[in-house]
Formats: C-alpha cells, sequence, structure tokens
C-alpha cells in the first residue's frame, strides 16, 4: 500500500525519541496517566458541569466502548465539529483511545466545506452538535452522509432530533474498567485543516508522538503543571487551543481546563473569576474588546498569570497595553498546525515580548529564512521562513502533488510566512508570500473564495486581497470582473451562502473593476492590484 503522507525517515525519528524530541506514549495514555496520578483532581470545567480526571478518565472509556462498538475501527477518520463544550473533549479522547482518527474542524465552517473535509479525509463519521448559532449541523451532517456512502454514523451531541442521526450519549458503555490503548505513538493521532491557499483544504497528518511532544514541550515552555487552569476561549478545534499547550498540553499536566462557551469578554472574565484562571490564549482581533471591557467589569482577573496571543500578527501599541490594563504577563505565539510553535520566553524583557513572536519551541527545530531562490539571508533580513523539525509535517495527507510545492526536496515545510529572524533567533512576522487572507486569525484561501465569485453570472474574472484592519486585523477585499454591473455584497453573500461556504469567507468588501493586472506569465498581480486600488 502507498502510504497516505511522507514520514521522517526511520532514523530521523529514533534520533529524534532518543533525545526526547518525540513523545513516546499515545494522547489517550497521557490523559490515563493524570487520572491515575490525581483521581479527585478537577480536569475539565464546561457549562455541563465539572469532571474529575477520574471521571473524565472513565467516561473516556465508556464512550471508546461503544464507539468501537458501532464500530469505529483504529486507523478510521471520523469528523468531529463541535464548539466548546465537554462533548468535544470526550469525543476527541474516546476516539483517539480506539486508534480512531479525529479530524477537528471548526464549527463555523460550511456544509460544503465540512462535506469536502468529510470526502477528503475519508471519514467514516461525523461527529456534530444539535445546534451551532443559525445554522443546523445536525440536519447538515444527515445531508452529507446521504451523499457519502463512507459516512456510516452521524453522532450528535445533544438532542438528536428524530433524523437517522444518533445520540452521542447513547453510546456510553456500562463501566467496565480501563480500555486498552489501541494505537502506538507513531501512528497517525489527527488530521487538521491548514489555513490552506488551495481551493481543498489540506489536511495535516500529525501522530502520537509528534502531537504530543508539542504538547508537552510547550506546556514545560509555557510553565503549565497541575496549577494551571486554562480558559480555553478560541474554538477548542484550533490548533493553538489544542496543543500550544492548550488543553492537550493543559491535561497531560494535570492542571484544568475550562471551555468558554463564547469569546466575549465579559463571559470570558466571569469564568476567569469564578475558575481562577492562571491561563488563556487569544487571537489578537479579541484584544479591543478584552482591553475595554477590562476597564469596566468588576470581576476579579488577578488569578491570570499569562495571556498568550497568537494566530496573527500583534501590534506592539496593543502589546505594551497588556501587562499594566490586564494585569498579566503576554506572550506572543507564532504557530502553525502543520507544526513548529514559537513563543516568546515567559521570562524575556517586556520589549523582546512586545515586539517579537517568539522563538522556536524546540532545540531541534531547524528554521531557515531564505530569499526568492532559496538562499539564506543574513540576521535581520526579511525571508520566507523554512522549517523541518521532529514536530513538523513532512507532507500533507494524500496530497502528493502538493507537497512539490509546498516542501523543499530535503522535507522542509514552505511556510509562506515573510519574517526575519535576529541574532539570537528571535522571529518577526513581517509580511507573507501566501495568498491568503489572515481575518481575526481565520486563515482564508484567496483562490476559494475567487472560485465562489467566479461561479457568479457575468462575473469573468476575480481577485481577493487582504487589506489592513483596525478590527479584524485583515478584510478580505474582493476585486471582481464583471460583464454588467458587478454583484454587490449582498449578492455574494447570498450566493456564498447558497454554494455551503461559511460566513466568515464571504468578502468583506466587494468592488467592480475593470480589470486585473496580470503578471508576465498570466496570473493575477496581487502586490500592483493592492497599490493600484490603495490598499
Ligand atoms: C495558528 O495556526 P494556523 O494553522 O491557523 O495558521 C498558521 C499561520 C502562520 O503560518 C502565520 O501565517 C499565521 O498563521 N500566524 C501568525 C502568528 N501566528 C500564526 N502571524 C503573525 N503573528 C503570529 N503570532 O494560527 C496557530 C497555531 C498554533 C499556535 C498559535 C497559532
Amino acid at each position: 500500500m502507498t502510504q497516505d503522507w511522507p514520514r521522517p525517515s526511520d532514523e530521523e525519528v529514533r534520533a529524534y525519541c532518543e533525545q526526547g524530541f518525540r513523545e513516546d506514549r499515545t494522547l489517550s495514555r497521557l490523559l490515563r496517566e493524570q487520572a491515575a496520578a490525581r483521581p479527585d483532581a478537577t480536569a475539565l470545567v464546561s457549562p455541563s458541569g465539572r469532571l474529575t480526571y477520574a471521571a473524565l478518565d472513565s467516561r473516556v472509556d465508556r464512550l471508546a466502548r461503544g464507539l468501537a462498538g458501532l464500530p469505529v475501527r483504529a486507523g478510521e477518520r471520523v469528523l468531529v465539529r463541535l464548539p466548546n463544550r465537554e462533548e468535544y473533549v470526550l469525543a476527541l479522547f474516546a476516539l483517539l483511545r480506539v486508534g480512531a482518527v479525529p479530524v477537528p474542524v471548526l464549527p463555523s465552517l460550511g456544509p460544503a466545506e465540512v462535506e469536502s473535509l468529510a470526502r477528503t479525509s475519508g471519514a467514516c463519521a461525523l461527529v456534530v452538535a444539535d445546534r451551532y448559532g443559525r445554522s443546523d449541523p445536525r440536519a447538515e451532517a444527515v445531508r452529507i452522509a446521504g451523499r457519502l456512502p463512507g459516512v456510516r454514523h452521524v453522532l450528535v451531541a445533544g438532542g438528536p432530533g428524530d433524523s437517522p442521526a444518533r445520540p452521542l450519549d447513547a453510546l456510553y458503555a456500562p463501566e467496565a474498567g480501563p480500555l486498552e490503548e489501541a494505537a502506538s505513538p507513531e501512528d497517525l493521532a489527527l488530521l487538521l485543516l491548514s489555513g490552506g491557499t488551495t481551493g481543498t483544504p489540506k489536511l495535516i497528518p500529525r501522530t502520537h508522538a509528534d502531537y504530543g511532544y508539542n504538547a508537552l514541550a510547550s506546556a514545560r515552555a509555557c510553565g503549565v503543571g497541575p496549577d494551571t487552569v486554562y480558559l480555553a476561549v478560541l474554538p477548542a478545534a484550533h490548533n493553538f487551543t489544542m496543543v500550544s499547550p492548550g488543553l492537550v498540553g493543559v491535561l497531560a499536566s494535570g492542571g484544568t481546563v475550562v471551555l468558554c462557551p463564547d469569546p466575549s469578554p465579559t463571559t470570558a472574565f466571569g469564568l476567569v473569576e469564578r475558575e481562577g484562571a492562571t491561563l488563556t490564549s487569544l487571537v489578537p482581533a479579541l484584544l479591543p474588546s478584552w482591553l475595554d471591557e477590562a476597564r469596566r467589569t468588576r470581576a476579579d482577573l488577578s488569578s491570570l498569570r499569562v495571556l498568550q496571543v497568537g494566530g496573527s500578527r500583534l501590534d506592539e501599541g496593543t502589546a505594551r497595553r497588556i501587562g499594566p490594563e490586564l494585569g498579566c504577563r503576554l506572550q506572543q505565539v507564532f504557530g502553525m498546525a502543520e507544526g513548529l510553535n514559537n513563543y516568546t520566553p515567559l521570562d524575556a524583557p517586556e520589549d523582546l515580548v512586545c515586539t517579537t513572536q517568539g522563538r522556536p519551541l524546540s532545540p531541534a527545530d531547524e528554521v531557515l529564512v531564505v530569499d526568492g531562490d532559496g538562499a539564506p539571508v543574513p540576521p535581520g533580513a526579511p525571508g520566507e521562513l523554512l522549517t523541518r523539525g521532529p514536530y513538523t509535517l513532512r507532507g500533507y495527507y494524500r496530497a502528493r502533488e502538493l507537497d512539490a510545492l509546498c516542501f523543499t526536496p530535503d522535507g522542509f515545510y514552505r511556510t509562506g510566512d515573510l519574517v526575519t529572524r535576529s541574532a539570537d533567533g528571535d522571529l518577526v512576522v513581517v509580511g507573507r508570500v501566501k495568498d491568503q487572507v489572515n481575518r481575526a486569525g481565520e486563515k482564508i484561501a484567496a483562490v476559494e473564495v475567487e472560485e465562489h465569485l467566479l461561479a457568479l453570472p457575468g462575473v469573468r474574472a476575480a481577485a481577493v486581497v487582504g487589506a489592513p484592519d483596525p478590527h479584524l486585523g485583515e478584510r478580505s477585499v474582493a476585486f471582481v470582473v464583471a460583464e454588467g454591473p458587478a454583484p454587490t455584497r449582498e449578492e455574494v453573500r447570498a450566493a456564498m451562502l447558497r454554494r455551503g461556504a461559511a460566513p466568515h469567507k464571504v468578502p468583506d468588501e466587494v468592488r467592480g473593476v475593470p480589470g486585473l493586472p496580470l503578471t508576465g506569465v498570466g496570473k493575477v498581480d496581487k502586490g500592483s492590484l493592492r497599490e493600484r486600488e490603495g490598499l
């Protein structure tokens, strides 16, 4: 059988393992060990209540038995589309425990995107919430299952409705003791979504060994231990919230994870006070509302020691307000679902914390900053960041043709990020060479939106670019060449939602233009387009 994705060589894996740069336990075992060490400590707090480590571990066993009975088998992929609720953590670890491969997707994705991911991953089951905002994930999942014969089960957190979907709750087997681990550390653990520059999002293969190392090494770098109370504000399915150090790093270290059902500062501050949260992580776009609310609130935020900010560029002015106004330390995080995580050290001087996006987590992370010809640039000069290391992927899942573009022949991942690196190894993100809009930390592949625009009647050409925005970091602007009058934003919105796209991918602005500037090879020249349009 051909491999589904390229891995590091056996020698490289051996060397990483010998030096402690890969975890030798599965992710579900990390939870099991903490449950043995501190059964009565609080592991998880959510609107459904509180679970001790013993209770969480035993519920994971019971759900895992139910999943195995369906059956969901080791190696099978299961799409998990759940918001920040208890069932997300239970489903995640139960799937890992039976050796199945969760594919966590953001609940805000549109139905067409979910379907495409279910198809690409070859999912055998979909785990969804009974409702999410104004969308109906349960009905969408049932429709997808009807179209994809490989999807055998739709499992619902909450009410199953009267569709053929089943309630996740009904799967819990009676208590029968610990279940044996079905996976080995070097097995595929999860498939994550890439921010993407292609029409169909790419899937990122992560093994137990590399993801566990990512989580635990991050936990060490962020001072996480049994006293940590981590407030998960961003979607739990995001890599930042999962392993940087996130809920996996915190649960693997014996701390407490508090799931915040929405990212508004009022909800979050109430939970910080009630639970004594010590750590949380945000995207920069959330900071203005957090800083505003901090001035008004009477909630006691004094337990908060560290606020991690990452996912998109944090401006220095806002960075400098965090310490004085929120009363906690800032840690910048520059990470990617593909692997590499950079953190500003917790003991770094204020200037460094406020002006850099950190340095690589692992001594085994190899980082190159190169010019357009692939030649390394001197310290301080901008160039594209390439990276290879013990927890960074060597190729996407079932996407060999793309790998040639996204990786160098010797296995370095081309991040598409323009950075500078100081002589001390601190990175600053200065731009991007990938064709993407980073809207409030959500990555949108320009080509994906362009395809939606080109499907509109009368649209001859379209180009989507990011423009600076004080609230979102970047907003998306679509330039459309149309035969008649250009479609309005409302028309674009209605058409995109009809086509099953996520609402956040609808361009923030749609401008009709007579033509688009082209490069010598006939591609849209987005650099000159931006310049011409004054963005
Ligand atoms: C995180 O992961 P992804 O996969 O959603 O996005 C990765 C990309 C990076 O390649 C970079 O373009 C951008 O997001 N990014 C940043 C950044 N952190 C990520 N750009 C500027 N400054 C930063 N601090 O976004 C992610 C994964 C794990 C931890 C944190 C973020």
